[in-house]
């Protein structure tokens, strides 16, 4: 670990599931209950605004309820006490990390909590739903959205990512099923800038293989012994 200075984690659905948040692909997951070309285009949204917000509205008043479970609790310690850079870039769109206190955070597939005006292009803290086509707080037009990256639109702040990835000595993966591209591919990336690849999941995802090493168990145990580890050994 001597020579770790700068991390890098991913973190998917399965970091939330012991919070009782819906993963996308296990049992009884969200994609069993809705067609994701339903719900989570752009084409949906044209097509069907309504089923759309609603799906959104429903997960936005479920998030709230949830709390952050003991592995977004130890990520939240790994920011506070990393001397080093840290990044963590999740593809969740619940607010659990934050909620746990941790600040070094990206969200590259946008966030519940947000409502997106497409006609002024402002995006405002929103916990309330979008049904009812509420004004803009900015310009007063009803023409919020969900403030979520959907399949077929660019994820955001690549180019943070991607800079971060750059300087990474170690990349960890927790809690994703490595399904989604472009972040199913930065396990390659950061093992072609040189990094450590270290995956933390239930079972073994998609791109497993690209891995030095996999620790298969529940986030809630997997993740706060790996910070342990960490911490002790920064010298
Ligand atoms: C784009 C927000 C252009 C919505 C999401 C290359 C090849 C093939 C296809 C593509 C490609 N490039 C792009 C595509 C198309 C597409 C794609 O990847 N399709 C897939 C289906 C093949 N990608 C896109 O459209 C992306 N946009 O490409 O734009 C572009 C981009 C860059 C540069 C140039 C051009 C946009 C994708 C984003 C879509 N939005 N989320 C919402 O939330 O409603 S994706 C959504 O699914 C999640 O955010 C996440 O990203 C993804 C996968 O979900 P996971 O988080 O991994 O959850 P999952 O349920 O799948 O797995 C859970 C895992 O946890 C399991 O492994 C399980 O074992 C584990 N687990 C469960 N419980 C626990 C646990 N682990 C530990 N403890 C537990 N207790």
């Amino acid at each position: 670990m001597a020579d770790i200075r700068n991390i890098v984690i991913l973190t998917g659905a399965g970091i939330s599931a012991e919070s009782g948040i819906d993963t996308f692909r296990d049992a009884g997951g969200l994609w069993e209950q809705h067609r994701v070309e339903d719900v989570a285009t752009p084409e949906a949204f044209a097509r069907d605004p309504d089923l759309v917000l609603r799906f959104y509205d429903m997960r936005r008043d479920a998030i709230q309820t949830k709390t952050p479970n003991p592995a977004h609790r130890a990520l939240a310690r790994l920011d506070r006490e990393w001397e080093g850079g840290l990044l963590i870039v999740t593809q969740n769109v619940d607010d659990l990390h934050e909620r746990a206190g941790a600040e070094r955070v990206l969200h590259m597939h946008g966030e519940h909590l947000n409502a997106w005006c497409t006609a002024c292009d402002t995006r405002s803290r929103w916990t309330g739903p979008l049904i009812d086509r509420p004004d803009c707080p900015a310009c007063g037009e009803p023409r919020l959205r969900p403030d979520i990256v959907w399949f077929g639109e660019m994820p955001y702040r690549m180019e943070d990512i991607y800079a971060a990835m750059r300087g990474a000595h170690l990349f960890v993966s927790i809690g994703t099923s490595g399904a989604v591209y472009p972040a199913a591919g930065f396990v390659r990336d950061a093992r072609s800038l040189g990094a450590k690849t270290l995956e933390l999941n239930l079972e073994r995802s998609q791109g497993s293989g690209w891995f030095d090493e996999t620790r298969l168990g529940p986030a809630s145990e997997l993740v706060p012994s790996w910070v342990d580890e960490v911490l002790s050994q920064q010298n």
